[in-house]
């Protein structure tokens, strides 16, 4: 059986839905702090867990015969700036609970990476794979981290571990909570319902983004390679798309023509300006065929028609 552990968040919520329609509803479980009743059907089996309770972690994977975990949860950049050692603990305690059962259960993991690994001191375009990595986020430190804990525990314990350094991600079902890229779903549900945005980044601010389709087709694709394909035990670079928000601006105006954005950059300028605006993804397509499918013309048309 699968566990999807953080299953209410911007990810969990769309690898639940894919994860059952490739292997049953019945083969997926969804986990996360939530009580039961505030959970949406579509995330039903469903489990309250702390994943920082080891125990309560290991019974659980124990009783329902877990054999792969998808381990979601984690503080993002901006909201780790805000509480940074709950972040690390967070983030690293959760990574490391769910590593140790891998070890003692024979379990598969998949934990979610960043382009956040990168900091200033990475090179902004086409940033390699094995790039510098100076973050300048709690998030960044923590995702750093996790990469070679992960790496850690494939080399020295067998354990399979596989992440993938995910861009923004963009969807329309769960959105994003507490991260730099969120602006660039917001955007979105603010120009359907008041025709006019403003943008806590600067117009020219490049990022790194995917939409959520390409990603959650990645992850699947990444847990089905086969071991000795990947060259990669830290985290994959995955490219897809870059733009500014004055780009995205400018593909929703076209479709939305009196659609308005202001600029209001706040804290979040720096995290977004310590990123690379593109990574080198030749790893991930040599190792396991990745290949983008939405570009931003694609991915806002198909934002806007499932929001409207
Ligand atoms: C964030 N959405 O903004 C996340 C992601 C690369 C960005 O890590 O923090």
């Amino acid at each position: 059986k699968i566990l999807v552990i953080g299953a209410c968040g911007q990810i969990g919520t769309e690898l639940v839905s894919a994860l059952k329609a490739k292997h049953g509803d019945e083969a997926v479980l969804a986990a996360d702090v939530r009580l039961l009743d505030d959970v949406p059907f579509a995330l039903r089996p469903y489990v309250r867990l702390n994943v920082l309770d080891r125990t309560e972690l290991r019974g659980l994977a124990l009783k329902e015969k877990i054999g792969t975990v998808y381990h979601l949860v984690a503080m993002l950049s901006a909201t780790g700036e805000k509480q940074p050692l709950a972040a690390w603990d967070l983030n690293m305690q959760g990574l490391l609970n769910v590593l140790e059962i891998a070890k003692s259960d024979r379990i598969r993991v998949f934990w979610p990476s960043s382009i956040a690994v990168f900091g200033p001191a990475s090179p902004v375009s086409f940033c390699p794979q094995h790039a510098v990595t100076e973050p300048a986020t709690v998030y960044g430190i923590s995702k750093v981290a996790g990469e070679l804990w992960c790496k850690y525990y494939h080399d020295q314990y067998g354990v399979d571990v596989r992440s993938i350094r995910y861009p923004g991600l963009i969807s329309y079902t769960a959105q994003p909570g507490g991260g730099t890229t969120d602006y660039a779903v917001d955007i979105f549900h603010q120009a359907l319902k008041h025709k006019r945005y403003q943008c806590y980044l600067k117009s020219d601010t490049t990022l790194p983004m995917m939409y959520m389709p390409d990603a959650i087709r990645a992850t699947l694709e990444l847990m089905d390679a086969p071991a000795d394909r990947l060259t990669v035990r830290t985290g994959y670079n995955l490219h897809a798309l870059s733009f500014t928000p004055d780009e995205l601006a400018r593909e929703i105006q076209s479709h939305i023509p009196e659609f308005k954005i202001t600029y209001q950059p706040d804290y979040r300028q720096q995290i977004a300006d310590s990123w690379p605006s593109s990574v080198n993804d030749r790893d991930a397509r040599l190792d396991w065929g990745w290949q983008r499918q939405f570009d931003l013309h694609a991915m806002v048309a198909d934002m806007l028609s499932h929001l409207k």
